[in-house]
């Protein structure tokens, strides 16, 4: 991979912050975008938009046509069976509200189990919370290893022929581990179980394929891969989604409407209600473009070099505890430095043009599974380099330098 090749293509790194260079290491919270999906967004409201599925002219063709390509790539880009098995939502929260709201609150009853992990961000552990509550059903946790992995011996324990759902994040936006969810998928299969899988974090760094997973449900962000924010998707196996009812009502997603009864469309379109996010279908189909162009196997390789050089880099540095598995992990790195708050470190940091996340990460029970209330965390994608972490390592010594701890 060229990576100065790759960097000349996201406009927003070349320009100093705080009179450094930028260095961006959030992506995990949110990618920055190539110049090819800035103007496949532009592109589209310059020439092509209109609204979707209603008028014969052109340019209403036109966005339809935009709009279903956008989710016959997804699908390709997942290898779904069928274009009519990915459902766009506003992103991987809205898509894992739909399955806990439609799916698991239809399916589950008293006596029932929903088994999630520790490690789940809030977008998949407080629907299913709420599902468990709204419906009787037991939520159960499969335990974490010390070093933070599951073990599917634990997962054959706590998931049981009374398990409905399973859901489980394919990588740990915190850890950085990623779970063996197709060893889970079996596991919940056996059971009689259905796999919900977070690609949150996953869909962007590796390569996915559903139909060798053979997770039921699969859910993703476009704005952690390169594509624009408010848009993302769920994957459903047909046989599932058909079976669903819709959580949200109104324009585009009926069939017959009467003054006292409807009745809904197909799957996935009864599941879209009202105009949807077109230029967000448009810009999410030029990401997965870009990111084939460059090929996943790739951005994996040089992800997992980064995440190998920053963890040998950071363990280096007296006093950084750093959370998760050394291997098995993608490029993100969760850390603390001594007893330095992370929103400390994050603020030195950045003064010298370097962006990290601090703060619990929509994961507080995992915090406290940690033992600590906050961490900080630098995060990589295909545009970060080596000499990057270089200027993180030198910002680190730099802030205990700044709060008078010794620098070893
Ligand atoms: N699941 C995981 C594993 C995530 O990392 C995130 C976002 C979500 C779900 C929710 O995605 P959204 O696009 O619907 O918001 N994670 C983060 C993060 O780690 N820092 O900011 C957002």
């Amino acid at each position: 991979m060229n990576i100065k090749a790759v960097r000349e293509q996201f406009p927003i790194l070349h320009q100093e912050v705080n009179g450094h260079p930028l260095v961006y290491l959030d992506s995990a919270a949110s990618s920055q975008k190539p110049r090819s999906v800035i103007d496949a967004v532009s592109r589209y409201y310059e020439h092509d938009h209109s609204n979707v599925h209603r008028g014969v002219h052109t340019l209403g063709s036109r966005a339809t046509d935009a709009y279903e390509g956008a989710r016959s790539k997804i699908a390709s880009f997942l290898n779904a069976a069928d274009a009519e098995e990915i459902v766009f939502t506003r992103g991987t929260t809205a898509a894992l509200n739909l399955v806990a709201s439609s799916y698991a609150r239809a399916v589950c009853k008293e006596g029932d189990e929903i088994v999630i992990t520790p490690m789940e961000h809030h977008a998949n552990l407080i629907p299913w919370q709420q599902a468990a509550k709204a419906t009787g059903a037991t939520l159960k946790y499969i335990p974490l290893q010390p070093d933070g992995t599951l073990s599917l011996e634990d997962a054959e324990q706590v998931i049981t022929p009374r398990t409905k759902v399973v859901a489980v994040t394919y990588v740990s936006n915190v850890l950085g581990v990623i779970n063996p969810v197709k060893e889970l998928t079996a596991i919940a299969h056996r059971n009689g179980a259905v796999m919900v899988v977070d690609g949150a974090q996953s869909t962007p760094h590796m390569k996915v394929d559903v139909q060798d997973l053979d997770c039921d449900f699969y859910a993703f962000s476009a704005h952690k891969m390169c594509g624009p924010t408010g848009i993302g998707a769920l994957y459903g196996k047909k046989s599932l989604l058909a079976g669903m009812e819709p959580i949200e009502y109104g324009g585009d997603m009926i069939d017959t409407v009467e003054l006292f009864e409807s009745s809904w469309k197909e799957a996935p379109y009864r599941f879209e209600s009202g105009t949807p996010i077109i230029a967000g279908a448009v810009g999410l189909a030029a990401a997965i473009d870009f990111l084939e162009q460059i090929g996943l196997d790739e951005i994996d390789k040089h992800e997992r070099q980064l995440a190998a050089y920053a963890y040998d880099k950071l363990s280096e540095i007296d006093g950084v505890t750093i959370y998760g598995p050394r291997d098995n992990r993608v490029g993100l790195i969760t850390f603390n430095v001594d007893d330095i708050h992370p929103h400390d470190v994050s603020t030195v940091l950045d003064a010298e043009g370097i962006a990290i996340r601090a703060g619990h990460h929509c994961c507080q029970p995992l915090m406290r599974w940690l033992n600590v209330s906050s961490t900080a965390r630098a995060s990589f994608y295909l545009y970060n380099t080596e000499e990057e972490i270089d200027r993180l390592a030198e910002g680190l010594l730099q802030t205990k330098e700044f709060f008078g701890h010794a620098i070893g």
